[in-house]
């Protein structure tokens, strides 16, 4: 069923002086297709036909975006009107062979003698998708005459987490209140919701945990209920489900129970009702998220029970309705004495092929927690009987918050492409979170979302490409993140060459130089306690060892690192067999990962001749340079940005710049301090004593 067509003309136009913008459009501004960009883009005069069936929601907000964008794009008011000539864009919902339910392909095709561009899908929402991708064509200046594209996605749930919290402050959020407005809703639901809607569904996302994993119960009575449904309704025209975080032990809180014990009857009646509750507002929920017996909260060990007896309990409840669980599998405890980079995988692997179908095992990228560098988790390609989900941070806890530049690209897509070698070579961590490894159909990505009520919604104008790469990896996890970086840059600032090779060089190398400058050579968790601003290597004692850098570093007049070889914590036993020997080889492991597998001496020789030493110094100093050279490429790039946005970054790479040499020298002074050997030659003394970077306080540190 053809349903609506819509003639593009794209008219030459001169593109108008950069206007002051904050960031709040994102990469879906539309500005004005430049002269010099003809060719592909030359004039056609618009002709508009309507729709000729009844729109759905979801057409009809794609209808509107392509006319919002098209507008913006060719300068000139575009409406679905009466009309056919060449150049009309049809809007097409039939069945597509070859083409998943979400899927969308986009092809030039000759209709009754006209040059018309179809988008097509077997479903509303992947017209949707085609649509954006089509404006992004466009906006990223691709040749758009003679197209043949297909596309679906290859993760089903492409998810945000968000940490926020009833009361609108957010667990790590560094961009300002949560956008979830709980207090006014359902009455009012803020214009935001839809922009947000948008912006997710542009990038392939589909579903939205609403509320922080270290959840309150509150947010499963009635009145919290009516709210998520507002926010669901909201959300729906665009693809996007909701999700809730549920707390385990609701049943208590607000059910009324002694227990919260998931073999009681009481209980899963509990949750059985909560569920039918839920759906019944909400009949397209998409089901609960749950952070059990992790870092104090509750769950089903409570009452010597175990993950799979809560999961399932919960699938139980939620499976009638078509819903799912996603459970974390971030544990770790400090009473058990093992390493902490151990405790997931050994809590987890046993319990393989024991999970309900609806269930997913929702799984960090790496073992300890978000860290700038850890080497992939072992519980990739281990548990090949269940569902296993991929959760990445978008939110840059522990990589400088929102002021610094950290393009995480690389981050996520070193993860992705890591071998697990589970089924021997090229058994990457991409394709057991695609499912493909193991034939898996519920598959799961999900990022804690770095999102907020700042204007530039995610608290720095380059933090937005962390939410963008992430959505577009979730929809590809093969996808290629430069390329990503590319079309992001193009679409926020513009396309031209002089501002994307250099910025896009730029944020590509960011990730690396932030690894060098906080925790190079595979070392990990050194930042401030508790808030994780700063450096904090002397970080020990507390409640908790592993909370502390002493505990990961175990920096000693002997040396530096972590045994996690068979002669250490034998962590390297839970990566197959390959694998786990080659982290355990000097002669083989990454020494990007050195430090995360190995205790060695101070005078340890790294393959540049340097010893360990003489190679950590001078690594902590190739970081700060990276970040010279970003002030100096963004310096540069003035002409090509409008001021607003270009001052605001200017500002937040100094703090970087400085936040980094603050990095360096402290980290220097107490590594220094253990390693008792001269400075590499060059490499300036910190200029602070060690007991000065230990006495600064940031109590008031955001995020906590
Ligand atoms: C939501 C880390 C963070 C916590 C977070 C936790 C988690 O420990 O510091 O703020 O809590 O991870 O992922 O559950």
């Amino acid at each position: 069923m053809r349903l609506l067509a819509i003639a593009l003309g794209l008219a030459l136009l001169v593109a108008p002086a950069a206007r002051a913008e904050d960031g709040y459009d994102l990469w879906l501004r539309y500005k004005p297709v430049e002269a010099a960009a003809k060719g592909p883009y030359a004039a056609r005069a618009a002709a508009i036909a309507p729709a000729r069936a009844a729109e759905t929601p979801t057409l009809k907000v794609a209808r509107a975006e392509l006319e919002r964008g098209l507008t913006g794009l060719v300068g000139k008011p575009i409406r679905a009107a009466a009309g056919s000539r060449d150049g009309v864009i049809q809007l097409s919902v039939a069945p597509q062979a070859g083409l998943s339910d979400e899927g969308y392909r986009i092809r030039t095709e000759a209709v009754n003698g006209k040059t018309t561009t179809v988008i097509a899908a077997s479903k509303d929402i992947g017209v949707l998708y085609g649509v954006f991708r089509y404006l992004e064509l466009i906006q990223t200046r691709q040749p758009v005459d003679k197209l043949d594209i297909a596309s679906s996605p290859k993760v089903k749930l492409r998810m945000l987490n968000h940490w926020d919290n009833l009361n609108r402050t957010v667990e790590r959020g560094y961009s300002g209140q949560s956008i979830f407005d709980w207090w006014r809703l359902p009455g009012h639901v803020d214009p935001r919701m839809v922009d947000y809607a948008r912006a997710n569904a542009s990038i392939g996302i589909n579903g939205t945990v609403l509320n922080n994993v270290n959840a309150k119960a509150d947010s499963l009575t009635p009145p919290f209920i009516a709210k998520a449904a507002a926010l669901a309704d909201t959300f729906r025209p665009y693809g996007i489900k909701v999700y809730l975080s549920a707390r385990f032990s609701a049943p208590i809180e607000i059910g009324g129970l002694k227990t919260a014990d998931p073999l009681d009857p009481a209980v899963a009646a509990f949750w059985k009702a909560k569920a039918d509750e839920i759906y019944k507002t909400i009949p397209d929920f998409g089901g609960f998220l749950v952070k059990a017996n992790s870092e104090g909260q509750p769950g089903p060990q409570d009452y010597g029970r175990t993950h799979v007896d809560g999961a399932n309990m919960l699938a139980d409840a939620v499976g009638p309705h078509g819903g799912v669980v996603i459970w974390r599998a971030f544990v770790y405890s400090h009473e058990q004495p093992d390493d902490r980079a151990k405790q997931g995988y050994s809590e987890f692997k046993p319990f393989d092929g024991q999970f309900r179908d609806n269930v997913v095992i929702q799984v960090k990228n790496g073992a300890i927690d978000f860290q700038p560098r850890e080497p992939f988790h072992p519980l990739f390609g281990a548990m090949p009987k269940s569902n296993l989900g991929m959760e990445f941070q978008i939110t840059k806890e522990y990589l400088g918050f929102s002021t610094h530049l950290v393009y995480l690209g690389p981050l996520y897509e070193e993860t992705l492409r890591s071998d697990t070698q589970a089924h021997g070579k090229g058994s990457t961590v991409a394709k057991v979170v695609d499912g493909s490894l193991d034939g898996r159909k519920l598959t799961v990505m999900a990022g804690v979302a770095n999102i907020g009520t700042d204007r530039n919604w995610s608290g720095s104008q380059f933090d937005q490409a962390n939410w963008y790469v992430f959505g577009r990896l979730a929809w590809d996890p093969e996808a290629d993140t430069r390329a990503i970086a590319a079309d992001w840059a193009k679409m926020t600032f513009t396309n031209d060459p002089r501002f994307v090779k250099p910025v896009v060089d730029m944020m590509m190398g960011s990730r690396e130089a932030a690894v060098d400058y906080m925790t190079p050579l595979g070392l990990h968790h050194q930042m401030g306690r508790s808030h994780h601003y700063g450096p904090g290597p002397w970080v020990a004692g507390g409640e908790r060892a592993d909370w502390t850098s002493v505990y990961y570093a175990k920096a000693g007049p002997d040396g530096l690192g972590f045994d996690r070889t068979p002669s250490g914590s034998n962590a390297t036993a839970q990566y197959a067999p390959a694998v786990g020997a080659c982290y355990a080889d000097l002669k083989c492991v990454d020494e990007k990962d050195l430090l995360w597998f190995h205790h060695l001496s101070w005078d340890y020789r790294l393959k540049s001749g340097d010893t360990l030493w003489n190679g950590l110094v001078k690594r902590y100093g190739q970081g700060v340079k990276y970040v010279d050279g970003m002030e100096t490429t963004w310096a540069a790039m003035a002409p090509y940005v409008d001021a607003p946005r270009h001052a605001e970054v200017t500002d937040y790479l100094k703090i970087q710049r400085d936040e980094a040499q603050w990095w360096r020298d402290a980290s220097v002074a107490w590594f220094g301090s253990f390693s008792k050997r001269p400075l590499p030659p060059g490499e300036k003394a910190p200029p602070k004593t060690l007991q000065e970077y230990e006495a600064m306080t940031f109590p008031w540190a955001p995020g906590i």
